[in-house]
């Protein structure tokens, strides 16, 4: 799709992603904000700023572990009450398989609760794959904290 529209006259750019397409998309927490765990409710993968999420609770997803009572389920079931935690560490990671190769624009995470925002992600990289084995970093955050409850943007 063009990222290119016409206004007037003008030439805008879309809100498109125009970065380089992947099968498989990676979020790798590097450190979390010093909680037991990271802790996560929701995880959007869009290709466009404010789209649709190209993920839905059908959508492969595989993480480094999984609390019981937090699965990795409910990352993706679009529910901002449900959470997913690592059951280990302050690190951990989860990737989706959107099926065919794409190019997104923007990661949306929800955070954790009040109480445990420290188990938020602090540092990590959104990494893409074609084979779910071998990644290239498409973006990296670092110092990320959270307020309780946070849904935040990340540009790719
Ligand atoms: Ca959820």
């Amino acid at each position: 799709m063009s990222g290119l529209i016409g206004h007037r006259g003008l030439l805008l750019r879309a809100a498109a992603a125009t970065g380089t397409a992947y099968r498989y998309w990676r979020v790798n927490v590097t450190l979390n904000n010093g909680g037991s765990f990271v802790t996560l409710h929701d995880a959007q993968f869009r290709a466009e700023l404010g789209g649709s999420d190209l993920t839905s609770p059908s959508t492969p997803i595989v993480a480094s572990s999984q609390h019981a009572t937090a699965p990795l389920s409910n990352l993706i079931d679009n529910s901002l009450v449900t959470s997913w935690s690592t059951n280990t560490a302050s690190t951990g990671w989860f990737y989706v398989d959107l099926g065919t190769a794409q190019s997104l624009a923007q990661l949306v995470l929800t955070g954790p609760d009040s109480g445990f925002t420290n188990r938020g992600p602090r540092n990590f990289t959104v990494d893409g794959s074609d084979n779910a084995s071998s990644w290239t970093t498409v973006q990296s955050f670092t110092a990320v904290t959270w307020v309780a409850s946070e849904t935040k943007a990340f540009a790719l």
